[in-house]
């Protein structure tokens, strides 16, 4: 088509600033949902959708390109870390297999690994450079087994974690107080399913403490709504999935806003899942905790101080995940 240009003086790939690239491996529910999001929030220049089943990613790709006359421009594809997707600065893994009826969390884990084992193996290979960030459940673990396969730095792997967890936990008690949920500072941290911790002693709108100090689940001095607040969080996965059958929306979301994090250099303060600091006194492992988060990946974890019940809270996450771990075979 070179009669539509009276000049081509197009700059060679060298002296052009270098594209924006990102993959999404696992393109069911959560991999779509990301993906749909990062393209509206103009996330990359390049995305690609990598999923084992082609035919499917092919025609969501398909109908994704469509629309992007309707935002800022994005070349999206269907393909491979081996091939379109070499060389990205962002890997979202969204892979994974669904738990059968009466299986195990250990064995639902190590099929995953399995899975991962290949994932990982070509991402490290094809794209030496990128910034891992995992989504597959669960994520603690999967984030440590990337790391352990992937051979990367510790900052350039890191999860979710409970980044959802916070923005649920935000959320409902913005509903509940009726202001913006970005005006309340309240964290979610440890593992992100059922040992999670909220930082009640922390939590804060405008440096106003919402509580003093925590107590079992209840704050002691905290609005009794608070505890059913943070029981909502713990439990809103069960409930989106009883009610639709997976859960895509809020995370796609939250993964959105961590690759932003890390594209744009935001430096900004998530709760990321990476590899706790030997300081922290907790075994080697992948935990939730309040990180800086840019263009390196999980740059650091912020040095807390917990109050007694949270510490043990934290510790008993740990444990919980620290006794997985110890059984992989990685
Ligand atoms: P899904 O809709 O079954 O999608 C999984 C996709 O992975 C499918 O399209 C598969 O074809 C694909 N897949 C499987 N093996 C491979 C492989 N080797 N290479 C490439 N693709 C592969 O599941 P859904 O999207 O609902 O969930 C995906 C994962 O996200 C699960 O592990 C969920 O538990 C997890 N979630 C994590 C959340 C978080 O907060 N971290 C939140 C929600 C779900």
């Amino acid at each position: 088509f070179e009669h539509l240009f009276v000049t081509s003086n197009q700059p060679n790939s060298t002296e052009s600033l270098r594209p924006r690239k990102g993959v999404i491996i696992g393109a069911g529910q959560v991999g779509l949902a990301c993906a749909y999001s990062m393209l509206i929030q103009n996330c990359f220049d390049e995305l690609v959708l990598q999923d084992i089943a082609r035919e499917k990613t092919e025609g969501e790709v398909m109908d994704m390109m469509h629309g992007v006359p309707f935002i800022s421009p994005t070349s999206i594809r269907s393909g491979t870390v081996a091939d379109v997707g070499a060389d990205a600065d962002v890997v979202v893994i969204t892979a994974g297999v669904a738990q059968k009826p009466g299986e195990s969390r250990l064995s639902l884990v190590e099929r995953n690994v399995e899975i991962f084992k290949h994932i990982i193996g070509d991402v490290a290979r094809y794209c030496p450079h990128a910034i891992l960030l995992v989504v597959s459940n669960p994520v603690d673990i999967m984030t440590y087994a990337s790391w352990k396969l992937s051979g990367f730095e510790r900052s350039r792997v890191l999860g979710s974690g409970t980044v959802l967890d916070t923005g649920r936990f935000r959320a409902l008690l913005a509903q509940k107080l009726n202001i913006d949920p970005h005006s309340v500072h309240a964290y979610i941290i440890g593992e992100h399913g059922d040992s999670s911790v909220p930082m009640w002693s922390m939590a804060n709108v405008a440096g106003v403490k919402l509580c003093s100090s925590s107590s079992q689940d209840t704050p002691q001095s905290c609005d009794p709504e608070f505890a059913e607040i943070f029981r909502q969080v713990k439990n809103a996965a069960y409930e989106i999935i009883q009610r639709k059958g997976y859960t895509s929306y809020g995370i796609g979301l939250a993964a959105t806003d961590i690759v932003k994090a890390i594209v744009h250099n935001q430096r900004r303060i998530m709760t990321v899942s990476s590899v706790a600091d030997e300081s922290l006194g907790l075994p080697e492992l992948c935990i939730s905790l309040p990180t800086l988060v840019g263009r390196e990946g999980a740059i650091g974890q912020i040095n807390l101080s917990l109050d007694e019940l949270e510490t043990e809270q934290l510790h008993h996450s740990a444990e919980v995940l620290q006794d997985i771990i110890s059984q992989l075979k990685l």
